[in-house]
């Protein structure tokens, strides 16, 4: 399907009627949703569908760089530019394929990527509903430069949520964070599960591959299940900052939480013809 830019949009549906819907805008997620037709990722009602800015909401990928350490865009330029379908894409393992329902999408180095980030990138990306409705997304780069070069990644994965100030993820505890409210300094986190009163920007160094993100309300919770993502973004703007972002409303903080793998800390060194492979599971299922 095309959206209403006419950039080309692919819609996964499982054999229950669970459905993700993708851009090639970015590659970006734009919609998960459960057999009843739930939706699982927010979107923000302001969202701007306006390349080559990406979409408030979803999964935006962050490539090759996370944030603003570096000299690119924030967020690096994967999550602006056009992906394709990739009909060929090298073989995963056949539990990859084997009862999932899926795309396969590419990006590659272009000659304008190549002024600002001058190194020779393949980005194969499997977006892939499984029969239970879990997504995963997984990504693949490799290295078709002449020499090594090092990227950050992250899945900036905005959750639909029932309010904020009900909310708790566990899996955090006790690990060391980068705050970039003060100055990106290192923190540790308390023995606690992390609740949310104020605005958060925090990246968590060295989780374990296994977070979960109870919405107290709604009587649901997220899973995260990762693999070479070492670290988690925890983002949400909260009320003075909302304000000041133009694809966002005043109030949404509340409804929503950026829980992202991610690999920032230690940036990933590819050499010449050398691939990484990045994965990362979502589900979500009725808690007490
Ligand atoms: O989640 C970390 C963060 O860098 C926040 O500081 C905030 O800027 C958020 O990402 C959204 O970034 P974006 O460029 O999508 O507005």
């Amino acid at each position: 399907t095309k959206d209403r830019n006419g950039i080309g949009q692919v819609v996964l549906r499982n054999p229950r009627g669970a459905s993700a819907r993708i851009s090639l805008h970015g590659g970006q997620v734009l919609s998960w949703r459960t057999d009843r037709g739930e939706e699982l990722l927010f979107t923000s009602t302001k969202a701007i569908f306006k390349p080559p800015h990406a979409v408030r909401g979803g999964i935006p990928i962050c490539f090759p760089q996370f944030g603003n350490r570096g000299s690119l865009e924030q967020h690096g330029f994967a999550r602006n530019k056009i992906w394709v379908i990739d009909d060929n894409p090298p073989p995963l393992h056949p539990s990859d394929s084997l009862g999932k329902t899926y795309v396969d999408l590419l990006l590659k180095s272009s000659e304008e990527d190549l002024k600002t980030w001058p190194h020779s990138f393949e980005f194969r990306l499997r977006v892939s509903l499984a029969a239970d409705g879990y997504l995963t997304m997984i990504s693949r780069i490799r290295n078709i430069n002449c020499k090594p070069f090092s990227f950050s990644i992250a899945y900036h994965t905005y959750f639909c949520i029932s309010d904020i100030s009900e909310v708790r993820i566990e899996g955090l505890e006790t690990l060391d964070y980068l705050d970039n409210l003060c100055q990106k300094e290192r923190f540790t986190e308390q023995g606690d599960a992390l609740t949310f009163e104020s605005e958060v920007d925090r990246v968590y160094l060295n989780s374990k591959d296994v977070i979960a993100i109870f919405d107290h309300e709604r009587k649901r919770t997220f899973t995260i299940r990762k693999e070479g993502l070492p670290d988690v973004v925890v983002w949400n703007p909260w009320e003075k900052k909302s304000k000041s972002m133009v694809d966002f409303g005043d109030e949404e903080f509340k409804q929503m939480l950026c829980v992202d793998g991610a690999a920032i800390e230690k940036p990933i060194t590819l050499k010449p013809g050398e691939e990484w492979t990045g994965r990362l599971e979502l589900s979500v299922v009725p808690s007490s």
